[in-house]
């Protein structure tokens, strides 16, 4: 059986397989969501990923958790928000698709998202939990993958449209 469900949370608490970090293109850290993991994992993280050569927009890498409660952290880069018009909600969708195929290849039983590009890289909450909720769907009934998704909210308001959302799947 696989779920999703949204929950209000940092993502640094969460004792699932796989946490997926909001990452840039550099994998070395920064602020908001990955500078969060990179101090809940410690020194350790930095350097797996100085290890990876980096990330494009859309695709995702796997590390361990190392300090963290989740056993791995799935690396993921979001299109920075430039109108809507440069390919950006199918650029969220592939880091939604490309980390559950992550989590599928590693047969992950669990995985949180956190609201990705919705912080620094400016895109509109509504729009990418739209793209989201129905990437992370599809992908589910297309796929064997067993794993349940959690939509990891670090607000309410936010948690407030997965919820909304999730109503309607
Ligand atoms: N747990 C869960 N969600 C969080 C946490 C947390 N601990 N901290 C922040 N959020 P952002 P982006 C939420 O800016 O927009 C970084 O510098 C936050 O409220 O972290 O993809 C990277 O290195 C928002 O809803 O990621 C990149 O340069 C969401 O996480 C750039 O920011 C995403 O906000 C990526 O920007």
């Amino acid at each position: 059986m696989r779920t999703m469900q949204a929950v209000q949370a940092d993502i640094t608490t969460l004792a699932v397989d796989a946490v997926v970090n909001a990452a840039n293109a550099s994998l070395q850290g920064g602020g908001g969501v990955d500078g969060a993991v990179h101090r809940a994992a410690g020194p350790a993280l930095l350097a797996a990923c100085r290890r990876l050569d980096g990330c494009q927009v859309g695709q995702a890498k796997l590390t361990e958790g190392f300090g963290l409660p989740a056993k791995f952290v799935i690396h993921t880069v979001g299109p920075v928000w430039r109108g809507g018009s440069h390919r950006e909600a199918e650029l969220l969708a592939a880091c939604y698709h490309n980390s559950l195929t992550l989590a599928g290849e590693h047969a992950l039983s669990s995985i949180a998202f956190p609201c990705i590009s919705t912080g620094a890289y400016g895109f509109p909450i509504l729009a990418a939990a739209e793209v989201a909720v129905a990437e992370v769907s599809e992908s589910l009934k297309l796929t064997r993958y067993e794993v349940d998704v959690i939509f990891c909210c670090f607000g309410a308001a936010e948690l407030a449209i997965y919820r909304h959302l999730l109503e309607r799947v």
